[in-house]
């Protein structure tokens, strides 16, 4: 099932669930390499939601501000593996919703734990915004917050679930969006949390 969100962004429903078996291995590969953080933000405070990376960038925030870096801060190592399975994903859901040949070079990891959450910005650290973003969604369910190109703009809230994928592009790439508290609850996979990976094209 597509959902249309907007001209060019759609909600893939349960599409990432052929995969499931390539993302759950490759989050316990990539966790156990780059470990769960909270990074602080350029004003000092601590992130609610957890982070690490995979691939050729890792989005980092702390006092300097917000950037991909190619490296771990926490180890100084190259960030672990993208695997080509979650490559292959992100190329077929984008290609989907119009955006032929994406080939992402980031995947940053969010886990969310009941109580926690997203506000409302824009994601505008990658070198090109010409090239679409892919959520994947795992774990418990989460509202969605979906605003417009405005922060004032008012958000459309839709669910997110367990192997939903998410394109957003060209229009569409640079609107308002976040993530509503994360209610308790238990999933049978991932336990009481929900893991999203964003799959971006980062460098130039
Ligand atoms: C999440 N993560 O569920 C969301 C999913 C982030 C973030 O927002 O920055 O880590 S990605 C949602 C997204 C990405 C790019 C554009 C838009 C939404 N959008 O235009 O709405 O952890
Ligand atoms: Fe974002």
């Amino acid at each position: 099932e597509i959902i249309s969100l907007g001209e060019q962004s759609a909600l893939l429903r349960g599409y990432a669930l052929p995969w499931e078996r390539h993302l759950l291995k490759a989050i316990d590969t990539i966790t156990s390499q780059a470990f769960w953080r909270r990074l602080q933000t350029p004003g000092g405070r601590a992130m609610s939601v957890q982070t690490t990376n995979s691939g050729s960038w890792g989005w980092h925030s702390d006092k300097q501000g917000y950037r991909y870096v190619g490296t771990d801060p926490l180890t100084e190592k190259p960030w672990p593996e993208l695997p080509a399975e979650v490559i292959g994903l992100a190329k077929n859901a984008a290609a989907h919703v119009g955006f032929s040949e994406f080939i992402a070079d980031a995947c940053l990891i969010n886990r969310y734990q009941p109580g926690t959450q997203m506000g409302l910005h824009q994601d505008r650290d990658e070198y090109s915004f010409e090239h679409p973003i892919v959520s994947v969604s795992l774990g418990l369910p989460a509202r969605f917050l979906w605003g417009g190109l405005q922060r004032s703009d008012r958000p459309s809230r839709i669910e997110l679930r367990h192997g939903d994928v998410v394109v957003w592009g060209g229009v569409d790439r640079l609107r308002y969006h976040g993530i509503a508290k994360v209610a308790d609850g238990y999933h049978p996979q991932l336990g009481a949390q929900r893991i999203n990976l964003t799959l971006r094209r980062a460098g130039p």
